[in-house]
């Protein structure tokens, strides 16, 4: 399908009246430019965000307080404050918000990537970046209406498609799965299965108290139940895919209980379907608690539980994103090695530009356009607003650079053979794999 525009494209390359010259053999010196045009003027599909469409109210996070609270904030804030982690959590959302102002924007410069993307966020808005207080930002966001500020977001952050994360035991959600549902166009669900894989202890009672035979060692009929829990879940939420979190410690095959729903409940149920699962392995939860949801780090897997998982299962699509630096190439050769698998994302503390381009510069030499090159993993509304640009900024010199060395080894680069590639990456890749443009 082809890309909606987000900028009116370049006038020259296109406004011909009998044809384009977008099949016209590009010289070395214009492929940047086109490159960087192609990148701002195609709408990227979103593979996986925390953002929620309308109908489910306050759990949709916006604005300026709930920018300067993200947790990839909070976590730079401790080393720039006295405060303590107690002393914080006793504050209020505005109170954190301008503690996280002062510590992070007015007494030091906002060079991180996440501080800089509220910089970003503000200068997108025609809001003051360098302001004492919060007051002007506050108004402004206070003044929006939300069902148009989405739409609005969206349309700067260039995103046709949000992908959003959906855990079917979160009480919070459970309302509008139970009541009238989410039929946003732009919004697409995914069925998040972190409670259910990764802490049966402490969930099985809930499904038992829906009707479902569980028990706490999932035995009996338990696989037989929580597929039945799957099916059901998949009739009011439509998923794209289905997904978990893992820790850097996840093998496969493993005697667990882990293991056993993986392979017995959900990759059948996936297949049953014709859903994808999702993987993102790597993280290395609350290594400092103190911090809460800010304080998970990260910890190299092992990758072989990935290889035994796309071989065991050839007739189930894998989408993996691993939070280890260590473990990119070995992901990236295993995605030469089993076409059911497509890497996705520089995910969390890999979502720096630096390591954006080591990681994609190498997925591109192993895997050509094979492969989904991010995600925003936007917790905050206006989040996509940097995290897109900042992708699109980051690719465009690394695509320039492909293409550059493609035509010295004598291949035609053409804009149109550009935009067939942006739009692969931004947009088929995810198409393909999760069947969004088909269900
Ligand atoms: O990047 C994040 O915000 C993390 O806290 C996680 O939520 C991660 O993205 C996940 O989906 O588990
Ligand atoms: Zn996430």
């Amino acid at each position: 399908m082809s890309a909606t525009s987000v900028k009116s494209p370049n006038r020259k390359l296109t406004s011909r009246k009998n044809g384009s010259f977008s099949d016209r053999r590009l010289k070395p010196a214009e492929i940047a430019r086109e490159v960087q045009d192609v990148l701002e003027s195609t709408q990227v599909i979103d593979i996986h965000t925390h953002l929620f469409s309308p109908p489910f109210g306050k759990i949709g996070l916006w604005g300026i307080d709930e920018l300067l609270t993200y947790h990839y904030l909070e976590a730079e804030f401790f080393r720039s404050s006295d405060t303590t982690p107690e002393e914080y959590w006793k504050l209020s959302k505005a109170q954190r918000a301008d503690a996280i102002w002062k510590a992070l924007f007015v007494e030091n410069s906002p060079v991180s990537e996440s501080t800089r993307g509220v910089v970003a966020v503000l200068q997108a808005f025609g809001l003051p970046t360098d302001a004492a207080g919060l007051s002007e930002a506050r108004r402004f966001f206070q003044a929006q209406s939300i069902e148009s500020h989405i739409r609005k977001v969206l349309k700067m952050a260039g995103v046709s498609d949000v992908v959003m994360t959906n855990d079917p035991l979160d009480p919070q959600e459970r309302p509008v799965w139970t009541g009238a549902g989410q039929n946003d166009p732009q919004f697409h669900a995914v069925l998040r299965l972190d409670r259910v894989l990764c802490a049966w202890p402490d969930h099985w009672q809930q499904l038992a108290r829906e009707g479902y035979a569980v028990d706490e060692d999932a035995s009996g009929k338990s696989v037989a139940e929580v597929r039945r829990f799957l099916a059901d879940w998949h009739k009011r939420m439509r998923p794209l895919y289905m997904a978990v979190s893992l820790t850097d410690a996840f093998q496969f095959p493993e005697e667990s209980i882990t293991g056993k729903l993986l392979s017995e409940a959900v990759l059948p149920t996936c297949r049953e379907l014709d859903l994808p699962m999702s993987l993102m392995i790597g993280v290395r939860r609350q290594v400092n608690p103190r911090l809460r949801l800010a304080g998970d780090a990260v910890g190299k897997a092992d990758m072989r539980a990935v290889e035994n998982l796309c071989r065991s299962f050839p007739d189930n699509r894998f989408l993996v994103s691993v939070l280890s630096r260590e473990n990119q190439h070995e992901l990236a050769v295993y995605a030469r090695k089993f076409n059911n698998l497509m890497p996705f994302g520089c995910w969390w503390f890999l979502n720096n530009p630096s390591i954006v381009e080591e990681i994609t510069r190498e997925r591109i030499e192993l895997l050509g356009t094979s492969f989904i090159p991010q995600h925003s993993d936007a917790r905050v509304l206006e989040q996509v607003i940097y995290k897109w640009h900042n992708t699109r900024r980051t690719l465009a010199p690394i695509l320039a650079n492909s293409y550059q060395l493609l035509n010295a080894d004598g291949g035609e680069i053409t804009r149109q053979k550009i935009q067939r590639d942006v739009n692969r990456l931004f947009r088929a890749n995810g198409e393909k794999w999760t069947g969004m443009r088909g269900n």
